[in-house]
């Protein structure tokens, strides 16, 4: 915060906390931070030139085929109420508006007001640190209850906006407003003024936005003119790229403390922008999913999609490449993938007739083309026949992607499953993964039963996008932590290169294959859907669980003590067998189901603290109810009567480190 005298809070901070537990730990993280640089320095230095160029053309290519995947097309906003539970406590005692104010107690406090900031007092933060750096600080204990309840208000006002907007936590939400602009044919700005205002009006509250083309940066932008401002940036390639060349790394949310200090100190990466100019290196030392995300936090990419009700509707399948305009290399692409979508079909026993067709020109354009037809298809010929017919429409073009979907399904067929997100275990094994087609409930189609009737859309519709040749989703706080690696001293060594090769290799040979990388994990890569499915053979590797939060390891690191984390993270951490089964407790659940494996991997997390800690401090979150497959309900409604506070891990047990604590009053 301006104005905060840094220095001074932190000599206060080092004088006050010197010789405690929590201070030790602090040093000894310190330590092995500094000696993870120094080791990854060295690994650095030593790729050999001949290497380096290779990793850069593999990055050259990685970096094409993502910037293929830029959606500009959705309009974001991410929403941040301002000092919330402080905010609250002062609506509840006007006596303490203007004051300097934290919510929490001696051992920790939860948040501060903006007078307190001022005096560099802070969420997390020892609270007799807190009244050192500003003595007339006002103590107001936690009340959950009432935080629900002023989120509950919120989450009314977010509703008008985007019905399925996604709540982070009890004061923060992600809403596409992209319909809600257009149906009113007003700017994200005008949305984000309303909206605050109406929270505003609903509260007494006030909060912060950012509006973006993805919620990656729509979260940095909720924070740049806070409190009670917003910051938009424009749906348009050169802004973003602008916005990112400055941005430090550290303003992304998956970006913590960790990750900043080994990017920095071994690559010198301070800025977003610099992920580009180093990708080779970071090719060279971490696993392709970390390079992946930390190139596509360099090209300000981020999750457009949204993740809505999950019976499916439609199927689908699309591919990413080169731009061409080579007519019989785009039919040739347009075979494979009606094959491609055929075969999941197939699996799936699904039969629909209406047919979009999605195209993405080289200039970003993305249209989409939608025919009904009277008969249900399923065939590869009959999927390509008729995709032919929209393409020839739309020739010469020049493409980057081409991406096919099914829906209107024929649910009558027998045996076939009226919500196919029910089929077995097995089902998704062998069909590879689930979350490689797109599970789209917009099917908003003409049901024309009598003509062939042709749709000429130019928007996007396909509600999810994924890539031809990688599963992840980038730096997205619902979605999986690509920075694992980075903060679990696993990172893989310079053969993940050749690794990322042999998918993209593999994905366009269709077949299947081991690949042992240099950590001696064995993948399984099997392409699927366009999109290659990898399951770790060994179990002894950890594997983040695709939901987590993305800075919750940056978190631990800060919270538990050294051996703790190690424990928590090799020993207890939860991963997803074959990625479907918990590795804790045997509970299935695909990966498409992010948010259930959210809240699963939250449970464990709130146990294991449950056990480690005395007393710790909750950010609950409501979880928004989804239609999930029956056997998983019953999964978590027997999880469910154990768990107390799903969210307890969130936040810093910080006081369970502090052995000093009153000596000092
Ligand atoms: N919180 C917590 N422990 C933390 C951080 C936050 O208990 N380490 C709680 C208190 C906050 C609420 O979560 O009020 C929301 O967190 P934010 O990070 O959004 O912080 P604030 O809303 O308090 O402030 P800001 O205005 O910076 O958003
Ligand atoms: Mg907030």
């Amino acid at each position: 915060m301006d104005g905060v005298d840094k220095e001074k809070v932190q000599r206060v901070v080092y004088e006050m906390s010197k010789g405690s537990k929590y201070f030790e730990n602090e040093e000894r993280k310190e330590a092995f931070i500094r000696q993870k640089i120094e080791h990854m320095r060295a690994r650095a230095a030593k790729i050999p030139a001949a290497d380096l160029s290779h990793y850069q053309k593999v990055v050259d290519k990685r970096i094409l085929e993502l910037e293929a995947t830029r959606e500009l097309s959705r309009i974001w906003l991410h929403v941040d109420m301002d000092a919330f539970y402080a905010a609250v406590e002062t609506l509840s005692n006007p006596l303490l508006k203007g004051k300097p104010m934290a919510v929490g107690g001696m051992s920790m406090i939860s948040t501060a007001n903006y007078e307190a900031r001022k005096f560099g007092v802070r969420a997390a933060m020892p609270g007799f640190i807190a009244r050192k750096l500003c003595p007339e600080l006002i103590f107001v204990p936690t009340d959950f209850e009432k935080y629900t309840h002023y989120s509950n208000l919120t989450r009314k006002v977010f509703q008008n906006y985007d019905p399925n907007f996604m709540a982070a936590s009890l004061d923060e939400a992600y809403l596409d407003i992209t319909e809600v602009c257009k149906e009113r044919g007003i700017s994200g700005a005008e949305i984000a003024e309303e909206l605050r205002s109406r929270v505003h009006e609903e509260t007494g509250l006030t909060c912060s936005a950012g509006v973006a083309p993805n919620r990656l940066l729509a979260k940095v932008c909720s924070d740049i003119n806070k409190p009670n401002g917003q910051f938009v940036l424009p749906n348009d390639r050169m802004a973003v790229m602008t916005f990112i060349s400055s941005l430090p790394i550290r303003k992304i949310g998956g970006i913590g403390k960790v990750t900043e200090n080994i990017l920095r100190g071994v690559l010198g990466i301070n800025t977003c922008e610099e992920m580009l100019r180093k990708g080779s290196f970071l090719c060279a030392l971490f696993s392709h999913s970390t390079a992946d995300f930390f190139l596509s936090v360099g090209l300000g990419l981020g999750g457009t999609d949204t993740p809505e009700a999950r019976f499916r509707k439609s199927i689908s399948s699309e591919r990413t490449f080169s731009a061409t305009q080579d007519t019989a290399l785009l039919y040739q692409k347009l075979a494979d993938i009606a094959e491609m979508l055929s075969a999941d079909m197939q699996k799936e026993g699904l039969c629909g007739r209406t047919l979009t067709l999605k195209l993405k020109t080289a200039s970003f354009e993305v249209r989409t083309r939608a025919v009904t037809l009277q008969k249900y298809i399923c065939s590869s010929d009959d999927i390509l026949k008729y995709a032919s017919r929209l393409l020839k429409a739309e020739l010469p073009i020049s493409l980057r992607l081409i991406g096919l979907r099914v829906s209107h399904f024929n649910e009558d067929k027998v045996g076939v499953p009226v919500d196919p997100t029910q089929k077995t275990l097995t089902t998704f094994l062998i069909s590879g993964d689930a979350s490689t087609k797109i599970v789209d409930d917009q099917s908003s189609f003409g049901s024309d039963l009598s003509n062939l009737h042709f749709r000429n859309d130019r928007e996007t519709v396909f509600s999810v996008d994924i890539h031809e040749t990688c599963h992840y989703e980038f730096g997205d706080p619902f979605k999986s932590n690509p920075l694992q690696d980075v903060d679990d001293n696993n990172c893989i060594s310079s053969e993940n290169a050749w690794e990322m090769e042999q998918i993209h290799e593999l994905s366009s040979n269709k077949t299947e294959a081991m690949v042992k990388t240099a950590d001696g994990v064995v993948h399984t890569l099997k392409p699927s859907n366009g999109v290659l499915w990898v399951s770790e053979e060994d179990s002894s590797v950890q594997k983040e669980p695709e939901d987590s939060n993305p800075d919750r390891l940056n978190k631990e690191a800060s919270t538990l003590g050294n051996e703790e984390f190690f424990l928590s993270n090799h020993i207890e951490q939860l991963y997803w067998v074959n990625d479907y089964r918990c590795s804790l407790c045997g509970a299935e659940l695909p990966s498409s189901f992010v948010e259930e494996r959210q809240e699963h991997s939250d449970f464990h997390l709130a146990e294991r603290l449950q056990k480690e800690e005395s007393g710790a401090d909750s950010r609950a979150m409501m979880p928004r109810q989804r239609i999930v497959p029956q056997d998983h309900v019953v999964n978590q409604r027997r999880r469910k009567k154990h768990k107390s506070s799903p969210r307890q891990g969130r936040h810093l047990p910080i006081d369970s480190f502090f052995v000093k604590s009153n000596q000092n009053f």
